[in-house]
């Protein structure tokens, strides 16, 4: 089984590399967005969708289990999307990708969002050539969520709190819940935002604009 796991990992982690290499030849940054199911992936491409096209031309790979509800959404918001069913699959891999990028073959200069499988823990694994992981969570989950789900916060370059519209009615302390993801990753950046009622949406699209001009983050773990 762990002779399996590992052969696995690698032939993903192949595939990736090559993504990886071709996308920055290709000028395109693609950015892995992973979270529990519901903490609001789709909402904020939306949003970014609505705000930041054409400034930026925006395409947008999206795993889910079943359905291409989320595709149709992106679809709607004015973006090119090509959605994944991964059926019993937790999370995206590198292939799937691959096969989605040849279908939607991005210009240079665009940003290529991937929204990964809702689930905090098997994403953290698989690199899907992407620039950098950006986690969301948000403050319906409890503030402890870091500290429990590790591997994804160290595998993650900025943490997108989303929700705060919803801070005065659940126990959720945003200082804390920052303080341990930066515990788990002292190099992990962080902003509170909420995707419907717009806080903090600025300061995501000054990240986006400064990563797509600059991609500065590491390669993902
Ligand atoms: N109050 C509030 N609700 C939000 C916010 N962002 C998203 N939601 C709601 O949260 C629910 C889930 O949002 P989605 O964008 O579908 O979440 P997701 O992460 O894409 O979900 P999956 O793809 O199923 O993992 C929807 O009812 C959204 O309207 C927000 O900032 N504030
Ligand atoms: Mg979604």
């Amino acid at each position: 089984m762990v002779t399996l796991e590992r052969k696995v990992l690698e032939k993903n982690d192949r595939i990736a590399l090559e993504i990886r290499r071709e996308l920055r030849e290709r000028r395109v940054l693609a950015l892995n967005f992973v979270s529990s199911p519901g903490a609001g992936k789709t909402t904020l491409l939306e949003r970014i969708i609505q705000d930041l096209s054409p400034e930026l031309t925006i395409q947008v790979i999206e795993g889910d289990q079943a359905t291409d509800r989320d595709a149709q959404r992106i679809r709607s918001a004015g973006a090119r999307a090509v959605q994944v069913n991964t059926g019993a699959g937790c999370h995206l891999d590198a292939s799937m990708v691959a096969r989605a990028i040849e279908e939607l073959d991005p210009p240079g200069g665009a940003l290529l969002a991937i929204e990964n499988v809702g689930n905090l823990v098997c994403p953290a694994l698989f690199d899907l050539g992407e620039v950098c992981k950006v986690l969301v969570l948000s403050v319906t989950e409890g503030d402890d969520k870091p500290a429990k789900y590790p591997h994804i916060v160290r595998a993650s370059q900025l943490l997108v709190l989303n929700k705060i519209d919803l801070l005065p009615y659940v126990l959720f302390d945003t200082d804390r819940c920052i303080e341990l993801a930066g515990k788990v990753n002292p190099r992990i950046q962080s902003l509170r935002v909420s995707a419907t009622r717009g806080d903090g949406l600025a300061d995501l699209y000054r990240w986006l604009r400064a990563q797509a001009a600059h991609p500065e983050c590491e390669r993902s773990s």
